[in-house]
């Protein structure tokens, strides 16, 4: 059986696991934390998680191994069958990930760790931001879905994403780049399903332990 290896407290091990819950896919659970240690380096050699364990081997990359899963469990599509229509959805996963959770992750330390981030980081992230969530909000749809009328891959992101986010630019900035879109209304509506409850409620637990770890 596939084995998701990871902590639940992450958005990017939620996002496939999420994804394996909304298509019914069995998989295993085991709990990995970002130690740097050469048993974690041997199977994610940044020493990210997660990584999925299959029986051809390790992979690495979230969106990677959405893909494979995809791929390799058809049913219950998280993907349209029309090329364009699916390649909508992936411009939305892409457009996320690259331009507005990777630039906010330069936050975390400060917005969520106890660390601190320089005035310049700061400065150049508040740019980015203002400018990729403006662009952001011509691209997503919340029609109720962040593609349209069906729920898809791109929720399995933005449900995970969206409001870190939120949070981040708010903590830092006093100011919710996002709030000129229903990100609340959205999660509350993803938040009725019970693949989405069960994510929330492991995440809950697991940052529990990650603070009682410190
Ligand atoms: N691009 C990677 C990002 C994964 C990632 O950044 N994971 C974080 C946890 S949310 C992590 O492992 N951080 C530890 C580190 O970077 O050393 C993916 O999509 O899987």
């Amino acid at each position: 059986m596939i084995k998701l290896c990871g902590f639940a407290a992450s958005n990017y091990y939620n996002k496939v696991k999420l994804a394996l819950l909304e298509k019914g896919v069995e998989f295993e659970e085991q709990l990995v934390w970002t130690d740097r240690s050469p048993a974690l380096l041997e199977k994610s050699p940044l020493g990210k998680i997660p990584y999925l364990e299959t029986e051809q081997g390790v992979l690495i990359e979230s969106q990677v191994i959405l893909d494979y899963i995809e791929a390799a469990y058809p049913a219950h599509p998280l993907i349209p069958a029309d090329p364009a229509a699916a390649a909508k959805i992936r411009e939305l996963i892409t457009f996320m990930e690259l331009h507005l959770e990777l630039v906010a992750r330069e936050l975390y330390p400060q917005a969520f760790f106890g660390g601190t981030v320089s005035e310049e980081v700061k400065s150049r992230a508040e740019k980015l931001l203002r400018r990729n969530t403006k662009a952001f909000a011509r691209l997503a749809k919340f029609a109720p879905y962040i593609g349209g009328s069906e729920f898809t891959m791109a929720d399995c992101v933005a449900l995970v994403h969206l409001p870190l986010v939120a949070m981040t630019t708010k903590i830092i900035y006093g100011e919710d780049m996002l709030a000129d879109l229903p990100v609340r209304e959205y999660t509350k509506m993803l938040g009725e399903r019970p693949t989405v409850q069960k994510v929330n409620a492991d995440r809950k637990a697991n940052q529990e332990v990650m603070l009682s770890r410190k």
